[in-house]
C-alpha cells in the first residue's frame, strides 16, 4: 500500500488571535475570549481602548479560548470565567464575535484550498489535507501552506503531517503555536508512545479515567497491555480501536465532500482466523460483509464499479486488492464474487485479524452512464 501523506492544520488560539488583529495593543497580554457579548472595549479619545478585566466579571459565562499568555496562568477553554478571574485577575476579557471568526475561517480555508484542494473541513479552525498526490517535499509544502494562511489572514497555524488522520491530529498539537511537525511510522515509538492517552482524539475524559484506573496512562501503556483486559473493560470494538491507536493505525480517508467516494464494511475478528483452518467461519463473515455493503449502497442510492478487499494479518500488516467490473453494481452476490476473486490474489498463510470489503468508483444509481448491474453469467473476473 502506498504510504499516505495526511496533514492536520489547526489555527493557533483562533478566536483570541482574530481579536488581536483588531486590538494589536493587546499582543503579549493575557486575554480571554468569552462571557457572552457584553464587555465590549470602549474606544478612547487617543485611539486606544478601555478593556474589561477578568477581576470585575460576575456571571456564569465560560472561556471559549485564551491567549498563550493566559494559558500560562492556567486559563483554558471551557473554564468558567469567574474561575479564570481567580487565576488571572488582570487578564483582559473580550466578548465573542462569531461572525468575525467565521469570516477568518473562510479566508484561511480558501487560501489552503488554492494549494491543497483535497481538504476535509473539520470545523471553524481545523482541516485535514490529503497531500499524497503532491510532489513537493513535506516540510517545504507545510511551510508554504502556513505562509498562505498568514498572507490571507495575518494569523498563524500549526500543522502536523503523518501517514494518517489520527497521527496528523496528534502532531499538529505537538509544536504549537506556529509549528510544523512531521512524523513517519518509524517515529511512532519515540514520539507518540510517550504521550498521554488524552492526546488522542476519541479518548475522552471518561475513557482517560477508566484507563488510569487500570494503570494505563501513556499510549505506550496501551501498546503493551493485554488485549483481553481492554476488551473486558471497554467492549470489543473500542478495545480494538485502542489497540490500533497504539500502533498508529488509522485508515479513515480525508473526506473532501459529502458525496461518498466509497462505501466499506470491515470487521476485526474475536480471535485471529486462519484462511484454511477457519475457512467456514471466514467465509460466513466475508459474505455477511458483502451483504452489508450492498445494503449500504442500496440505502444510500449508489452503485459501484470497483470492488476491493482489505486484510490485516496478525502482525498488523495490511494488504488490499481490488477489481474493476464491466459495470457498476449494488448486488451482494456480484460483490461477493468480485471480492472472492481479490481474496485469491493475497497470501493466506498467516492468521488474519481483520477483513474488509470496499466498493469504490461510486455513482448515484440511475445517473447517466450507469448501466444496470450485470447478471451472474456476464461477470468477467480477471
Ligand atoms: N472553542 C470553544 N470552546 C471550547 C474549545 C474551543 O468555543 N471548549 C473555540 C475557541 C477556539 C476555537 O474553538 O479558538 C478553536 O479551538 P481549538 O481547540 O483549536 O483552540 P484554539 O485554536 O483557541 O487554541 P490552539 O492554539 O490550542 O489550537
Ligand atoms: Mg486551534
Amino acid at each position: 500500500m502506498p504510504a499516505r501523506r495526511i496533514a492536520h492544520l489547526d489555527m493557533d488560539a483562533f478566536y483570541a488571535s482574530v481579536e488581536l488583529l483588531r486590538y494589536p495593543e493587546l499582543r503579549g497580554r493575557a486575554v480571554v475570549i468569552g462571557g457572552g457579548s457584553a464587555h465590549q472595549p470602549v474606544p478612547q479619545p487617543d485611539g486606544t481602548h478601555s478593556y474589561s478585566l477578568l477581576r470585575n466579571y460576575v456571571g456564569r459565562g465560560v472561556v471559549t479560548t485564551s491567549t498563550y499568555e493566559a494559558r500560562a496562568l492556567g486559563v483554558f477553554s471551557a473554564m468558567g470565567v469567574m474561575k479564570a478571574a481567580r487565576l488571572a485577575p488582570d487578564a483582559v476579557l473580550l466578548p465573542t464575535d462569531f461572525k468575525a471568526y467565521r469570516h477568518y475561517s473562510q479566508l484561511f480555508k480558501a487560501a489552503v484550498a488554492e494549494i491543497a484542494p483535497e481538504m476535509e473541513d473539520r470545523g471553524i479552525d481545523e482541516i485535514y489535507l490529503d497531500l499524497s498526490s503532491h510532489d513537493e517535499e513535506t516540510e517545504t509544502l507545510a511551510r508554504r501552506l502556513k505562509q498562505a494562511v498568514r498572507d490571507a489572514t495575518g494569523l498563524s497555524c500549526s500543522i502536523g503531517v503523518a501517514p494518517n488522520k489520527l497521527l496528523a491530529k496528534i502532531c499538529s498539537d505537538l509544536d504549537k503555536p506556529d509549528g510544523v511537525t512531521i512524523l513517519t511510522p518509524a517515529d511512532i515509538e519515540t514520539r507518540i508512545w510517550p504521550l498521554h492517552v488524552k492526546k488522542v482524539n476519541g479518548i475522552g475524559p471518561k475513557a482517560v479515567e477508566k484507563l488510569a484506573g487500570l494503570g494505563l496512562h501513556t499510549i505506550a501503556d496501551l501498546a503493551h497491555v493485554d488485549a483481553g483486559l481492554l476488551q473486558a473493560h471497554f467492549g470489543r470494538s473500542y478495545a480494538l480501536w485502542l489497540q490500533d491507536v497504539a500502533q498508529g493505525l488509522d485508515e479513515r480517508p480525508v473526506v473532501t465532500s459529502s458525496e461518498p467516494k466509497s462505501l466499506s464494511r470491515e470487521t476485526t475478528f474475536e480471535r485471529d482466523l486462519h484462511a484454511r483452518h477457519d475457512r467456514d467461519t471466514l467465509s460466513g463473515i466475508f459474505t455477511a460483509l458483502c451483504v452489508k455493503v450492498a445494503e449500504d449502497l442500496k440505502r444510500k442510492g449508489y452503485v459501484g464499479r470497483t470492488i476491493g478487499i482489505k486484510l490485516r494479518y496478525d502482525d498488523f500488516r495490511t494488504v488490499t486488492r481490488d477489481v474493476t467490473l464491466p459495470a457498476s453494481t449494488d448486488d451482494a452476490a456480484a460483490i461477493r464474487r468480485a471480492a472472492g476473486e481479490c481474496l485469491r490474489r493475497v497470501p493466506l498463510e498467516k492468521r488474519l485479524r481483520l477483513l474488509g470489503v470496499r466498493v469504490t468508483a461510486l455513482t448515484p444509481r440511475g445517473a447517466a452512464g450507469d448501466t444496470p448491474g450485470p447478471s451472474q453469467g456476464e461477470l468477467s473476473l480477471a
